[in-house]
């Protein structure tokens, strides 16, 4: 299944690594609080979901114990249905440096059926589930800490009950994937598969709040009030009903959001290995899911998976860089790998050719824009999961170029939050956490580590110790 080239390790990655890791620990030091990291002490100065688990990814490197405490830090904010509120905000941080804050989400009041915390405040969405795949990654950097902190055992099932939740109650269109409620759920927030179903949704009134968002970043690179309105719209709609599924006004699968969740179910099945417990029904179940997310969102026509509006049933034909992210995926058919890969490489995201790093948005889509927020530029995250994936199915060649080039960006842009992606010029926030802490992992770990067919992606039923040693 998987081409077996032989790696090479560009000069970038040969020569880079003292001194650019020095300068990606720097800042993943100053935005840590002493319990977990921000994503930027400007823009971000919570704790959010998706962050923490790229953070960790990387974090590991420099302290697998800093690594295993963001995990758990997030997890202990855990709501009883299961699910992981995307952000986990910090009581000492002013009300008004972000918005929307804890008096917002009222989440101790409004989420008190759905088991929200009484005492930590969150908001009531989530994020995608990066999670188990960072635990895991987490664990395998220092397996004996790991087993004398029992880290794994006491995430494990945190873990489980998170999958549960999504997989039980936000199974929106009935085909056996999870749809996500809010544009910020699925963590790309402002991407144009939105437009449609968000044009639908009546804006909240411009006066009802105050964004804080424009007091640290430019107002052309961010999404526009318009669009600001209708994402709170959803989210008061949404407190108000107690955070409960199934009613609301906004319903998407997303590709990416579904192949994270696989990946994770994927690294779940090898926590339940190390544990003892046999991870074959995990893999099973991980595969039935990527051929659901095959049946209901590959369009082959467009060599890519669009997203699929649940509410009028139809596919988005919008091109968003969520679209290549399953190739991630392990069990993914090699035909549909094939065709990722020659869409990454084509003229709508430009890898290997105009784009130095992979935009959020087809080049030549009518909705590019190269410096707003999710509609053009380049996110390290994205890239670093599209690195992963082309080395997981063997193009160990775009992977380095892609690697090499992220890693020359990273260091160019001040770990910026996101890039233009032909220039690479940097956009948001600097000193961005999850930049700098996915630099780490690419020079730490350049074939790929954890996330190699040998230690992740292969599945042999009768393998029941996965990674026991
Ligand atoms: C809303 C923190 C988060 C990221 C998201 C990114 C942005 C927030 C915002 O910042 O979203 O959650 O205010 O725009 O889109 O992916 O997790 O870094």
């Amino acid at each position: 299944m998987y081409r077996t080239a032989r790696p090479t390790l560009d000069r970038t990655v040969l020569t880079a690594p003292p001194r650019l890791m020095g300068k990606a620990a720097r800042v993943l030091n100053g935005n840590w609080t002493g319990s977990s990291t921000v994503p930027s002490r400007s823009l971000y100065p919570h704790q959010w979901s998706w962050d923490s688990a790229f953070i960790a990814i990387g974090l590991r490197h420099l302290s697998p114990l800093r690594a295993q405490v963001e995990l758990e830090t997030l997890l202990a904010a855990q709501w009883g249905d299961g699910r992981i509120p995307h952000i986990v905000f910090n009581p000492s941080v002013p009300l008004d440096a972000y918005f929307p804050s804890p008096d917002f989400w009222r989440s101790a009041k409004a989420g008190r059926a759905a088991g929200a915390p009484r005492t930590t405040q969150t908001s009531g969405i989530v994020q995608p589930p990066v999670h188990a795949l960072a635990a895991w990654l987490v664990h395998l950097a220092d397996p004996g800490l790991s087993r004398a902190r029992s880290f794994l055992p006491r995430v494990y099932p945190k873990l489980a009950a998170w999958h549960r939740y999504l997989l039980h109650r936000r199974d929106l269109g009935g085909g056996g994937l999870v749809s996500v409620v809010h544009p910020w759920e699925q963590g790309m927030d402002n991407a144009p598969s939105w437009d449609a179903p968000l044009s639908r949704v009546t804006p909240a009134a411009r006066h009802s709040f105050q964004r804080a968002d424009l007091d640290h970043g430019d107002a052309e690179d961010r999404p526009t009030d318009l669009d600001y309105g209708r994402y709170v719209r959803l989210a008061t709609d949404y407190r108000d009903r107690g955070y409960a599924d199934g009613a609301g006004e906004f319903a998407v699968e997303d590709p990416a959001f579904n192949a994270l969740l696989i990946a994770s179910e994927h690294a779940l099945a090898r926590i339940a290995a190390e544990l003892g417990a046999p991870g074959t029904a995990r893999h099973a179940r991980a595969e039935r899911l990527t051929a659901a997310l095959v049946e209901r969102l590959w369009d082959p026509a467009e060599g890519m998976f669009l997203c699929r509006d649940v509410l009028d049933g139809g596919l988005i034909p919008e091109r968003g860089v969520a679209g290549l992210v399953p190739l991630v995926l392990p069990a993914l058919p090699p035909d549909i790998a094939a065709a990722l890969v020659r869409t990454l490489r084509g003229p709508r995201f430009g890898l290997g050719g105009v784009a130095r790093l992979v935009p959020s948005y087809d080049l030549t889509g009518h909705a590019f824009d190269r410096h707003r927020y999710w509609r053009g530029p380049a996110w390290f995250n994205v890239n670093w999961l599209l690195e992963r994936g082309l080395r997981l199915h063997g193009e160990h060649a775009q992977a380095d170029t892609l690697r090499g080039s992220m890693v020359r960006t990273a260091e160019e842009s001040g770990f910026a939050e996101y890039v233009d992606p032909y220039t690479g010029e940097a956009c948001g926030a600097r000193g961005f956490s999850w930049t700098a802490a996915l630099t780490l992992d690419l020079l730490s770990e350049p074939f790929g580590g954890g996330l190699s067919p040998a230690r992740f992606g292969t599945f042999d039923p009768s393998d029941r110790g996965g990674e026991r040693r």
